[in-house]
């Protein structure tokens, strides 16, 4: 068992209680993935960043995830690993198939995995290199160092460990035949209320359950109306809210408020596909849409006149969704515990203080307010 590296990584992550794994393919480990979803609960990621949002979610709820990608993701992850994990002092194990170093035949591999290291140092992210199977125990020590120190670290694994190893490839698996009948009509009218007003019905409403805020002005008007334990602000990764609501939703049992942003839904789509997959039943997104990055001085998006935030979800099957207009709209559809509520605002911002805690206060009373 110990001479087959594929397996001593699975031994590694078990001893180490890891009990999900976001996952995104790399030719080179390819033997190793299908071990994980033997293994472990895993969800497969459409892109690097959504995951650790999905995972800091999981951990904030409980869990112990680990991330296995190709290092090229690292690329799509370095803002989110400042600004979240480094930041708020959430660990994230990542385990990385490194390219572009070691016998690469693909010249596109080589600009960024020759520099990773240097980038990785400049950011201030632990890593570690594992070049050959009988380094494999740097895995184990760098997932203590994550959990133990509250921070990411990611393990660069060459392609040398796997050499020879006489694990199986995955068979692969063929598109489900379907048909797919589509109806949908809805009407976007003049906003009627404000993001301050949607915030604060969603105040009303939510009792013990989770509120994980936006960044900007959408935390902070949050902060303003009502502040409690169970709230966590985001103040930087954008794209993620909805990620880390994902995460938490999947991790336990409270019901799980998000406050989202047309901007920032554009920005990370790919969650809206990672929650119509998953479909918890403890999942509430609002999608305040204002046309416009609010927070940054209203400047237009394409919700404006293009896209239509509900269809757009609702491509990406998730099903139970609803378009409001009104306070009273928005308190019904959250009583109802609507999947994905499209809410219509003016693009307003609130005046509002700053938030005076600390990311790592945020995220400490938070995770006890939780237990
Ligand atoms: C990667 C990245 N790009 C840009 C910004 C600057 N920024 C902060 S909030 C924001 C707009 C968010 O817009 P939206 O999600 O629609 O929320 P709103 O503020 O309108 O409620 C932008 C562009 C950032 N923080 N991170």
């Amino acid at each position: 068992m110990k001479d087959i590296p594929e397996q001593r990584v699975i031994e590694i992550l078990k001893k180490n209680r890891i009990d999900i794994a976001a996952t995104l393919p790399c030719d080179r480990i390819k033997a190793l993935l299908p071990l994980i979803e033997k293994e472990f609960t895993t969800i497969p990621l459409t892109r690097e960043e959504n995951g650790l949002g999905i995972c800091a979610g999981l951990y904030l709820g409980g869990k112990r995830p680990i991330m296995v990608i190709q290092s090229t993701g690292i690329g799509n992850m370095i803002n989110a690993l400042g600004s979240l994990n480094l930041t708020y002092g959430i660990p994230l194990p990542v385990l990385a198939s490194w390219r572009g170093v070691y016998n690469e035949q693909i010249e596109a591999q080589r600009s960024l995995g020759e520099r990773l290291p240097a980038i990785l140092d400049a950011a201030g992210i632990r890593y570690t290199i594992t070049g050959y199977k009988d380094e494999l125990d740097n895995i184990d020590t760098a997932i203590k160092d994550s959990f133990d120190n509250a921070r990411p670290h990611v393990v660069l694994m060459s392609p040398a460990i796997w050499e020879g190893s006489c694990c199986d490839n995955p068979v692969p698996q063929e598109i489900t035949p379907r048909t797919t009948h589509f109806e949908f009509s809805s009407e976007i009218r003049k906003p009627e209320m404000t993001r301050y007003e949607a915030i604060k019905t969603l105040a009303s409403c939510a009792d013990d359950d989770i509120i994980v805020s936006n960044l900007g002005v959408p935390s902070k008007e949050l902060y303003g109306i009502k502040d409690r334990e169970l709230n966590f602000y985001m103040t930087g990764s954008m794209g993620l809210v909805s990620s880390i609501g994902l995460g938490l939703a999947l991790s336990q049992s409270r019901h799980v408020y998000v406050i989202d942003g047309d901007g920032s839904i554009l920005m990370n789509p790919n969650v809206l596909a990672s929650i119509g997959s998953y479909k918890p039943g403890n999942l509430t997104i609002i999608a305040v849409d204002n046309a416009a990055c609010g927070s940054t001085g209203n400047q237009e998006t394409c919700t404006s006149r293009q896209i239509d935030l509900e269809l757009l979800a609702r491509a990406n099957g998730i099903i139970d969704t609803r378009k409001v207009h009104t306070c009273e709209e928005l308190r019904n559809s959250l009583q109802e515990r609507a999947t994905f509520i499209h809410t219509i605002v003016k693009p307003v911002n609130a005046k509002c203080k700053e938030i005076p805690f600390t990311a790592k206060k945020i995220k400490g009373r938070f995770m006890k307010a939780l237990k």
